[in-house]
């Protein structure tokens, strides 16, 4: 434990100042960030710049009154998280995602979406 503490200290130390763009950013989504698609998707894909911590990530896909709309746990391979979707009556939804990158840093985001003509 007292290792670890000292190494995660000297990681701060090392690569606290390494920008943001250094960590697990989103690099791409399906559906698109803030796109409408016509019909309703099965599933939500994030693609990250780095591969992800499995144990330490995680996505919510709400819908306009905050319920949960996605099946739970996500798929996570590599630098991609996938998570199932209930059937999606046309509205807009929200993607919050939560990673922990191999690099140890967590980055955080959300982005929107519309199922819609
Ligand atoms: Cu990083």
């Amino acid at each position: 434990m007292r290792i670890r503490i000292i190494v995660f200290s000297f990681l701060l130390i090392a690569f606290g100042n390494v920008p943001a763009l250094a960590h697990a950013m989103l690099q791409s989504a399906t559906p698109l960030v803030g796109s409408t698609v016509a019909s309703a998707p099965r599933e939500v894909s994030l693609t990250f710049s780095q591969n992800l911590e499995s144990a330490f990530s995680s996505v919510e896909v709400t819908d306009a009154n905050g319920t949960r709309v996605d099946q739970g746990k996500p798929q996570i391979s590599g630098n991609t998280m996938r998570v199932g979707l209930k059937s999606l009556p046309q509205g807009t939804y929200r993607v919050r995602w939560r990673v922990l990158s191999v690099d140890t840093h967590k980055t955080e985001g959300s982005f929107t979406f519309r199922v819609g003509p």
